[in-house]
């Protein structure tokens, strides 16, 4: 009796550790949905607020470009550096595999080498611009968790926005505009991060930070800054993310900021090198880019601590009696009272805000005289209740009385289970809420 009891509680306490020791003690709450802890009662959950791990998204997702013909290769072209027009030894050759650079290599192992890249056709069409859309579709709401940061084996573009989309698709807003400048490009005064406070951290910026490819030819980055955003408020290293998690929880828009369901990168002017197009040599202009990274985890309304791939689709692992994608909603019969997401709040364990069943509905299948029996010589009245006999109780009829009683089932009674103190003692510190705390404290 003691036994098993026992380890059930050692594993649940082994669970939380393991499953909070994974990442970095900042991102270490909210990683499981509920947990097994001792009350007089006996055995109960407890529930929490949940989120999945943060994770690699680019795995995910879907990519198109707009215009769909805009990868080189068909037919096969020759580019040139942008530094000298002379040097001509990119081939780009759709047919060819070594020389092919179709979108996916966007998304492939970093560190290949050579560096693998997807790259357009050259200007060809000058001065008609050359506009690319490259849209990453999830299908699935996203909450991002780390910069998004894209690498250019060509030169950093002259202009480009990176925007993105909310409703799957229907609707696009920007989120951050690039430019070699600025006022030129996007009639807007040129800002860096450095400009962004707690209060004007939902505005959306023009940057010439990441676009002065020709000087910096080894910068190769362009970066959406989700982390320096964080930092805000949860300081520098992030080591106060009660103070981010408590803003989250309480601002929707600030939510909604980092959340995503697409991200569109909208190349609008590749790198030129120089105040003027040389037109005897377009080879020399074109887009090419070696990396995207996207971190970020599933949004499950802090119900489900992960969220599967299959079928080419993510879906929420919904908890707490919620269903839906993003456990957006009340499972049936689970509709006692309003669907609410959880909450990040009282930090560390949130609250878990669990669908309850509707017990004003159809009445409840507690007991039959074929699968679910009263026990210990209950007898089942109208399906709804178990008459038990007068030593036992419980929904089934499946607990001694005894244990309700001052001194519980102790004593001179026969064949009951009897807790050595002992044991209780470390079976009460290890259960439960405390059991939880303890492993925290420990972690972090
Ligand atoms: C792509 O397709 C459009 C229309 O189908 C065509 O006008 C354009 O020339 C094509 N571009 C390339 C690079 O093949
Ligand atoms: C122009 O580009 C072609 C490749 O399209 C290259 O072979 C040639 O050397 C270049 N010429 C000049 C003058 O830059
Ligand atoms: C790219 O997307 C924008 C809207 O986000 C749209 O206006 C534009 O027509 C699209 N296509 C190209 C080639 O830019
Ligand atoms: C997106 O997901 C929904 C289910 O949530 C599915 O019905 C739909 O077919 C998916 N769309 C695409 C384009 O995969
Ligand atoms: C569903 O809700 C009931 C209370 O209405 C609760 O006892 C049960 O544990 C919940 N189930 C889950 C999986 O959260
Ligand atoms: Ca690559």
């Amino acid at each position: 009796m003691i036994f098993p009891l026992f380890l059930t509680l050692q594993a649940s306490w082994l669970t939380v550790c393991q499953a909070t020791q994974h990442y970095p003690a900042t991102w270490g709450h909210y990683d499981l949905c509920k947990s097994q802890g001792y009350t007089e009662e006996g055995l109960t959950w407890y529930y929490m607020a949940c989120q999945p791990e943060a994770a690699d998204m680019t795995k995910y997702l879907k990519v198109t470009l707009d215009p769909p013909n805009i990868t080189c290769g068909d037919p096969p072209e020759t580019y040139c550096t942008l530094e000298n027009p002379y040097m001509c030894n990119n081939e780009c050759d759709a047919a060819t595999d070594e020389l092919a650079h179709p979108p996916e290599l966007m998304f492939d192992i970093v560190g290949r080498n050579p560096t693998t890249f997807w790259q357009s056709t050259s200007w060809k069409k000058y001065p008609k611009p050359l506009a690319v859309n490259i849209t990453l579709s999830w299908n699935k709401t996203i909450e991002l968790t780390d910069d998004i940061v894209i690498t250019f084996e060509s030169g950093r573009p002259e202009q480009m926005v990176l925007e993105k989309s909310l409703d799957y698709g229907r609707s696009w807003q920007p989120y951050q505009f690039y430019a070699t400048d600025c006022l030129d490009a996007f009639t807007m005064e040129p800002k860096t991060m450095k400009d962004i406070t707690q209060h004007t951290l939902l505005d959306i910026i023009c940057t010439e930070e990441y676009s002065r490819g020709y000087v910096w030819k080894n910068d190769k980055t362009v970066r959406f800054e989700i982390r320096d955003r964080f930092a805000l408020f949860a300081g520098p290293k992030l080591h106060n993310m009660a103070s981010l998690y408590g803003q989250l929880d309480t601002t929707k828009n600030l939510r909604d900021f980092f959340t995503i369901t697409d991200l569109r990168i909208r190349l609008l002017r590749p790198a030129t090198g120089a105040t003027m197009v040389d037109e005897n040599n377009l080879s020399r202009y074109y887009y090419a880019i070696s990396d995207i990274k996207v971190h970020g985890r599933c949004k499950c309304n802090l119900h489900a601590n992960s969220c599967i791939y299959d079928k080419e689709k993510l879906t929420c692992e919904c908890e707490h009696n919620t269903t839906g994608p993003d456990c957006g909603r009340c499972k049936r019969n689970f509709q006692a009272r309003a669907w609410s997401a959880g909450s990040y709040l009282p930090i560390p364990k949130g609250t878990a805000n669990i669908c309850m069943a509707n017990y004003a509905g159809p009445v409840t299948r507690v007991c039959d005289s074929e699968l679910l029996r009263c026990q210990n010589g209950g007898v089942c009245v109208n399906y709804v209740r178990c008459q038990c006999p007068p030593a036992y109780t419980g929904l089934l009829c499946e607990k001694p009385r005894c244990e309700k009683e001052p001194g519980g089932c102790g004593g001179s009674d026969s064949g009951q289970a009897s807790l050595h103190p002992p044991s209780l003692i470390l079976l009460l510190l290890l259960g439960g809420v405390f059991l939880t705390e303890i492993c925290w404290i420990t972690v972090l």
